[in-house]
């Protein structure tokens, strides 16, 4: 992995040397203000904090290393992981070098499997991945270097090998909590010859007929792969390695926050949806059918999943793309229909629904994502989001090797109490009283005595 690990050391430099000329020059200069709404609003909107795989623009959408998703979404995971971690797409010998990298790692350690194979039978998929990465930090190195006491400069360098043993042995592992929890378990071997998306579809072992499954999930692996610093999942991910936990800690704590419904869940509970849907209506409703039963989810006090996002203001490019895919390839089916009534009716409903309260009435990628998976044979809903766990996993180490070698300090914003508030904010409004005031004594502009009394 030289030429990854050269490109990744050089993005460290160059990172390095704008976030010291920014701290000489501005660190005490003031990007914004903190309202109480921030405090008590999940920080939604406050800018915290810098990350740099990824941005979300919220017209645009998602930029990975300044390239759109348009421009990006026909590469392949590889190319993408390539591209997170140095902010360049890799040549053709780094990447034939990343795939061989890959390769040689994909072996899930024995010890992994009959740890997941005890556990319940109705385990979620979820709490497997997470389950069996964590088992996986007996073979963390950047775990036995620290211990070791290597120095702080070098502490990227293991993130980085510790994060291609995880990532090279996500297929395997993916596949197999697919296997054993929905079928007899047996497992199905790795091939060389295919590409790691490839080897994902192949270990999965589901009969289809149709053969671009794997284009699929090659697209899949890649739309989900980061989407900026303060999601639940990849900001998880990050505050865990920020006390240097190794990134398999990292990795599992992310991933407990993606299996929640607000979430990364959501995309199979956009498909249960639908397939309420068609159960109460049958299999192809009218926009009208649709529109009612949109109201009365609405009503009933519940949210519409797939639609709405903490960032984005406008429909996901990632849900385009995903919609573009179907067109060429799975167009008929009865539930993309309705994926597409759906994006007609829901829209128009969210932007008044609550009195205009919610703030972004148009479909994320998740309102997709989970048709397409069960148009190539996945049928077990539960499942989904181990797959946009195990393409996330690329943008959360990305995010923290770069984080690592940039030395950035254990993450720990300090929260206050009710009463140190209260107590603030009344200091807060007698000082506003008391500034009106002086405004009053002292106006700037020549004022009668009249305009004195309307104010
Ligand atoms: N249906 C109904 N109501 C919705 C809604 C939806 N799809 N989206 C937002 N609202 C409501 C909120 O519940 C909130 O109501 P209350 O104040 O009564 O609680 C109000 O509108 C304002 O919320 P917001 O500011 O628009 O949205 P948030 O930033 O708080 O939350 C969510 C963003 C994505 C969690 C939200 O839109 C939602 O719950 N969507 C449905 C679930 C979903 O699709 N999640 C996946 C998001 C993408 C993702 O992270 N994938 O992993």
């Amino acid at each position: 992995m030289k030429k990854l690990k050269e490109n990744v050391r050089l993005r460290i430099e160059t990172q390095g040397r704008e976030i010291a000329r920014i701290l000489e020059n501005y660190s005490d200069t003031e990007i914004g203000k903190v309202t109480v709404k921030h405090l008590m609003g999940g920080m939604r909107g406050l800018q915290a904090m810098v990350c740099n795989t990824s941005y979300v623009d919220p017209q645009k959408g998602l930029f990975v290393g300044g390239f759109d998703v348009p421009a990006f979404s026909g590469k392949t995971p590889e190319e993408i992981l390539y591209l997170l971690c140095t902010g360049v797409f890799p040549k053709k010998d780094a990447l034939t070098e990343l795939r061989d990298e890959l390769a040689k790692r994909h072996e899930v350690p024995r010890h992994v499997w009959p740890l997941l194979r005890n556990l319940p039978k109705d385990t979620h998929p979820m709490t497997m991945l997470s389950m069996g990465i964590l088992a996986m930090d007996s073979q963390s190195v950047f775990k036995q270097k620290y211990s070791e006491g290597i120095p702080k400069k070098e502490h990227w360098e293991y993130t980085l090998e510790d994060s291609l043993n995880l990532i090279a042995k996500l297929p395997e592992l993916a596949a197999g909590i697919y296997r054993i929890r929905f079928f007899d378990g047996e497992l199905i071997s790795y091939a060389p010859s295919l590409d790691w998306a490839e080897n994902l579809v192949h270990m999965l072992g589901i009969e289809t007929a149709d053969s671009s499954f794997a284009d699929f999930m090659r697209l899949y692996l890649v739309l989900h792969c980061d989407h900026e610093g303060g999601n639940v999942s990849a900001f998880t991910a990050r505050v865990v390695n920020s006390a240097l936990s190794n990134i398999y800690y990292a990795a599992s704590a992310g991933l407990n926050g993606l299996a929640g419904p607000l979430h990364g869940l959501a995309n199979q509970e956009c498909l249960r949806f639908i397939q309420r849907i068609h159960d109460q209506l049958g299999k192809s409703p009218g926009k009208e059918e649709i529109r009612s039963y949109v109201l009365k989810t609405l009503d009933s006090g519940n949210v519409i999943p797939g639609y709405g996002h903490a960032v984005l203001r406008a429909t996901d490019p990632r849900f385009t793309a995903f919609l573009k895919f179907s067109g060429k390839y799975c167009d008929t089916t009865p539930y993309l229909q309705t994926v597409k009534d759906l994006y007609a009716v829901v829209p128009g409903l969210l932007k008044t629904y609550k009195g205009g309260k919610v703030a972004n009435p148009y479909p994320n990628v998740d309102a997709i994502s989970g048709t397409l998976l069960h148009y190539y044979g996945l049928e077990h809903f539960d499942y989904y989001t181990v797959l946009f766990g195990v393409s996330r996993i690329l943008g959360f180490c990305a995010q923290n090797t770069i984080a690592r070698g940039l030395n950035q300090p254990i993450i720990r914003p300090k929260s206050v109490t009710n009463k140190w508030l209260l107590d603030f904010l009344g200091k807060a409004s007698k000082d506003i009283k008391h500034q009106k005031t002086m405004s009053i004594k002292f106006p700037r502009k020549k004022q009668t005595r009249e305009s004195l009394k309307r104010e």
